[in-house]
């Protein structure tokens, strides 16, 4: 599958910068494309010189609001960056239509974070006129939920991330979510390093993307998952996960038969990697919930087999009774055995469902703040019986 990559604000255009990585290393790698065009786009100047792998001509690196915000962001007002995105539209869109065979890409894939302003505000707006302008494209929203922290510090994350996340999800095909707080869940030092978080969000894309765009025989599985499986799979609500195990050095070299104890101890290998992949989930859900689903699982293919396959549909249809399941397998030489799951279509996230209800419940403390019927500080009670000039 072949992705044409857009990161708004300065999360967006970080993870995009990812993306391109990505795409470098399965051209040295394994000689395929997997993103044909990357751009960052930001009301920062400074963001925007940061990045590493995006091309840095203006087409590439492309500085929206600069006559409203001086170069200097939109301070985390969404509304703003929204705004800006609306007015400088066309030079986003002309800037993607400039790209080398554009109509080799499967989709577009538009990246923010959730609580900032730039990208929060941007990412729906572009989305609506990328879609109007690429009709035959679907296009799809990556959206970075905030760390607990930042929720806890500051109001104006919680409001960013439902409004953003509410207008992503009616204009884009699919709103992949990834929670900042699972990736330091073990490693708290992952918290001041935010490119080691993006090189992990980026990890089960990998796989996923190059499967499909395999041209060597030996790589090319029994049941390759394509970018139609992809797109088919990729409605509403969703999330991604991932996991690698090392099969053992030493069985990979020597162990040839074919017992059964090895088919058994086989499949109970694959079950547990998947178990990891669905543990560790962008954003915690209940497979349940979700109406769509697939995994790929990519391993030598000595130590893959239909049966495998089959036996790791059987286990996710456990977990995710309601999904239609699609799936695939991707022969590869290295020691290791790795699926990549994708659930979709969710009727449920507990985390979302909190981001609007909790910015309800913000709106109408900000209304009554505003209209003088509450004021939520230690003057409270005394203040009230002050009459007011305005
Ligand atoms: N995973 C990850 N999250 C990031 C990164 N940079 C920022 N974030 C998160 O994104 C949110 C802030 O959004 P930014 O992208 O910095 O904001 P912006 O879109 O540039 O908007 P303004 O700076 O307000 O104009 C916070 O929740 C951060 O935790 C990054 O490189 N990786
Ligand atoms: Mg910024």
């Amino acid at each position: 599958m072949k992705l044409v990559v857009v990161g708004l604000g300065q999360c967006g255009g970080r993870i995009a910068d990812e993306f391109a990585r990505l795409n470098r290393k399965a051209v040295s790698q394994r000689g395929i494309e997997i993103v044909i065009g990357v751009f960052a786009v930001n009301t920062d100047i400074a963001d925007l010189s940061g990045l590493n792998r995006i091309k840095p001509d203006y087409e590439h690196r492309i500085l929206i609001g600069g006559r409203k915000t001086g170069g200097h962001g939109v301070g985390k007002i969404n509304e703003l960056g929204a705004e800006v995105a609306k007015e400088d539209a066309d030079k986003v869109i002309d800037a993607i239509s400039t790209t080398k065979r554009l109509p080799e890409a499967d989709a577009f894939l538009l990246i923010a974070g959730a609580a900032g302003g730039t990208g929060s505000g941007a990412i729906a707006i572009m989305t609506h006129y990328i879609k109007e302008r690429f009709i035959d494209k679907p296009v799809y929203n990556l959206t970075v939920l905030p760390f607990k922290h930042e929720e806890e510090t500051e109001e104006r994350t919680i409001y960013n991330a439902a409004t953003c996340l509410k207008s992503s999800y009616l204009v884009a095909d699919a709103v992949i979510l990834v929670d900042n707080q699972r990736y330091i869940r073990n490693d708290s030092s992952l918290l001041s390093n935010l490119s080691k978080i993006n090189a992990i969000i980026v990890e089960p894309f990998y796989n996923l993307l190059c499967a499909g765009e395999e041209k060597k025989q030996k790589y090319i599985g029994a049941k390759v998952l394509d970018a139609g499986d992809i797109i088919q799979t990729l409605v509403g609500w969703t999330v991604v996960g991932h996991s690698t195990s090392r099969l053992s050095f030493l069985r990979f070299l020597f162990e040839r038969t074919r017992d059964f104890r090895k088919k058994v101890a086989e499949t109970q290998k694959g079950i547990q990697a998947m178990d990891e992949a669905v543990s560790r989930l962008s954003v915690h859900g209940n497979p349940g919930d979700s109406r769509r689903a697939l995994y790929l699982v990519a391993a030598p293919a000595k130590e893959m087999n239909m049966e495998l396959i089959k036996e790791l549909g059987t286990h996710l249809k456990s977990l995710a009774p309601e999904s239609i399941i699609r799936s695939g397998d991707y022969p590869r030489d290295t020691g290791a055995l790795d699926v990549s799951v994708i659930l979709s279509e969710f009727s449920d996230l507990s985390k979302i469902r909190n981001y609007f209800t909790k910015t309800i419940s913000l709106i109408s403390t900000i209304q009554k703040r505003q209209e003088g019927i509450e004021i939520d500080t230690a003057f409270d009670g005394t203040l009230k019986d002050i009459p007011s000039l305005l």
